[in-house]
């Protein structure tokens, strides 16, 4: 990824996104890219490496007191930073996107539009963030953790799954920043321990999202992660350790599963 350490800003004008290819940091640079084709707004980014703990640094904490990314600092409005998925999606529509391309004017699509962003900030991303943690980075192995959060991704997923049957997107048939809010972490379910081709409905709208030019630069910001769904499945294909590897994971979330009697359910 990105080779020089960032130690602060770097642009004096525009939008300035501090980020990592993240579920979480890829909104951001997938909006911004959207605003980019459809409005020629550039803008600049730095690749802030988490395992490195730059976002703990004091300049990046003076940005984003939470210390973690993405983080935006708008230099045409004196430096204002934004930190957190949602009000940085909410931010960017109200400033640049004038026309309404990904958001909403009338109040009750605005609504819903803030609900299921709300549901990603509060559910998806904190319960499947959980599960990453308990499937893949936990250094014990913890059965009663991996069943609760891979369950509880899941009866979420299965939520966005069934509001897809009769509708393409979100909110009014139309890609908005609901969308968007959503699509970082659906784009990394395989390697949070969840089979996406359970979930048609979610598969159709995950591939027809992944088909926008924008979409696929802003996951390459700073590089593409090899944990979406398309490259795990690729990898897979071809990398016989690597299959071998996380078919052990699969048997170990089903074993999980099973000590706990789990049962999908969703809602
Ligand atoms: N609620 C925040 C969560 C941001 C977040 O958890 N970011 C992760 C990457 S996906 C991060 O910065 N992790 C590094 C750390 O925990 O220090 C949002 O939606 O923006």
């Amino acid at each position: 990824m990105a080779s020089e350490r960032p130690t602060g800003l770097k642009a004096n004008k525009g939008i300035e996104l501090l980020t990592w290819g993240t579920p979480n940091g890829v909104k951001a640079s997938i909006f911004l890219e959207e605003l980019k084709e459809a409005y020629g707004k550039e803008y600049t980014w730095q690749g802030i490496n988490i395992s490195q703990n730059i976002q703990k640094e004091a300049w990046f904490t003076k940005l984003g007191p939470n210390g973690r990314i993405p983080v935006i600092v708008d230099h045409d409005q004196g430096g204002f930073a934004v930190q957190e998925g949602l009000a940085i999606l909410s931010y960017l529509a109200r400033h640049y996107d004038p026309d309404h391309r990904f958001s909403f004017t009338e109040p009750l699509d605005v609504s819903r539009a803030e609900q299921w962003m709300a549901w990603q900030h509060g559910g998806l991303g904190p319960m499947q963030g959980q599960a990453n943690h308990f499937v893949r980075f936990a250094p014990e192995r913890i059965p009663y953790g991996i069943q609760r959060y891979v369950g509880e991704t899941e009866r979420l997923v299965g939520i966005l799954d069934n509001h897809l049957k009769d509708t393409d997107y979100l909110v009014g048939n139309r890609y908005s920043t609901a969308d968007i809010a959503s699509f970082g972490w659906v784009n990394a379910l395989r390697f949070s321990g969840v089979d996406i081709d359970r979930f048609p409905n979610l598969k159709a709208w995950y591939e027809r999202i992944l088909a926008r030019p924008a979409v696929v630069r802003g996951l390459a910001v700073p590089s593409r992660s090899p944990f979406g769904n398309d490259l795990y499945a690729q990898k897979l294909k071809e990398d016989k350790e690597f299959a071998e590897k996380e078919s052990k994971k699969y048997e170990e979330i089903k074993a999980a599963k099973e000590k706990y009697n789990y049962k999908y359910s969703s809602p």
